[in-house]
């Protein structure tokens, strides 16, 4: 099925631009990850996922109608070339908004989260440029199909719409439509996440080929869809019960597993770099001193750490240069 055909049973055939319109989406990372897809246009996913939405870090985006016949992408505060590859994203992007009309526009899309450095900015951007798309061509669509519509632009950008816990139901449907980000009512004060950051540069291997890989070339990958959904069930009893100690253990575990995956692709995907792994070990060490901390990794050498408020003093110690994020306050 092709994208398209979902747009024609969500949006309206005619649509106009209005005004200008600025919209945020955060960026989020997720406790049980998304990795693998069962439909590489639609972005359907092999399981389900659950991420925790970063409160204020995230992306900006500004969309202006614009009278040319091209749209003009900035991204950070520099105007980028039409041929750029996230110039072309964005525009492609668009296309399925605008359909067949001549609409065009400025997008300017700033980042506070380094961009494609592993902490999912293509989630909140794509996020941000879905509720900005809604809002200037005064869509009204509702939460669901807002996230159905990002997710065609990166599958994690269906989880960005929403804030605190958001699982992303996998769906069964062909079309999708039941594939789509849902809000944990479970609120958590206090549950911290820390960035570490070990390399902010471009990675060589982006998620998406990177997961194509794993599937097409690791054998270990069979094994990923049970691990998912077991850690997802525990996921959420963690969330439900306020047991720290069981998020924690199953978010580093569901993160390990899926790098062992990626590792044993062919050619090996390995996106850690050895201060990756020198951090992974002074968690351990802090862990068997009785400190409650745990790891998340995404696609990039960086840890995203999870602790509680209570530790944040101490693991600062450790942790320096460590930003901070809670998610849902004190
Ligand atoms: C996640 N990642 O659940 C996982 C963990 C990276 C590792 O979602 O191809 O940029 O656009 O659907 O959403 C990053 O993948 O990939 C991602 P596409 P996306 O956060």
């Amino acid at each position: 099925m092709k994208r398209t055909d979902v747009v024609d049973r969500l949006l309206p055939k005619v649509v106009k631009a209005s005004a200008s319109v600025e919209q945020f989406a955060p960026s989020n990372i997720a406790l049980c990850k998304y990795w693998g897809k069962r439909d590489r246009e639609l972005n359907l996913p092999i399981n389900a996922s659950l991420s925790v939405s970063l409160d204020y870090l995230g992306s900006h985006t500004r969309l202006i109608p614009t009278e040319g016949q091209v749209d003009d992408v900035w991204l950070n505060g520099q105007q980028l070339q039409p041929g750029a590859r996230f110039s072309q994203k964005v525009s492609e992007f668009i296309d399925l908004f605008r359909r067949d009309q001549n609409l065009y526009f400025k997008v300017e899309t700033r980042n506070n989260i380094p961009t494609a450095a592993g902490l999912a900015s293509s989630a909140s951007g794509f996020a941000a440029l879905t509720l900005a798309l809604n809002d200037a061509l005064a869509l009204d669509l509702p939460p669901e199909h807002l996230s159905i519509m990002a997710r065609m632009g990166s599958g994690s950008a269906c989880r960005s719409l929403f804030t605190g816990f958001v699982e992303w139901r996998m769906g069964q449907r062909k079309d999708g439509l039941d594939s789509h980000g849902v809000q944990l009512e479970q609120q958590w004060p206090g549950f911290c996440i820390g960035l570490v950051e070990i390399d902010a540069g471009e990675k060589a291997t982006d998620s998406r080929s990177g997961m194509q890989r794993t599937v097409e070339t690791a054998h270990l990958y069979q094994s990923w869809p049970l691990q998912a959904a077991v850690d997802l069930g525990k996921l959420q009893q963690a969330i439900a019960e306020r047991d720290f100690e069981l998020l924690g253990q199953t978010a580093e575990q569901n993160a390990l597993s899926m790098h062992a995956t990626m590792i044993a692709s062919w050619p090996p995907l390995l996106y850690w770099q050895p201060e990756s792994v020198a951090a992974m070990q002074k968690v351990w060490q802090l862990r068997s001193q009785g400190l409650q901390v745990y790891f998340t990794m995404d696609a990039g050498p960086n840890l995203k750490l999870l602790f509680q408020r209570a530790d944040r003093a101490t693991l600062l110690q450790h942790f320096p240069n460590l930003e901070t994020v809670e998610p849902f306050g004190c």
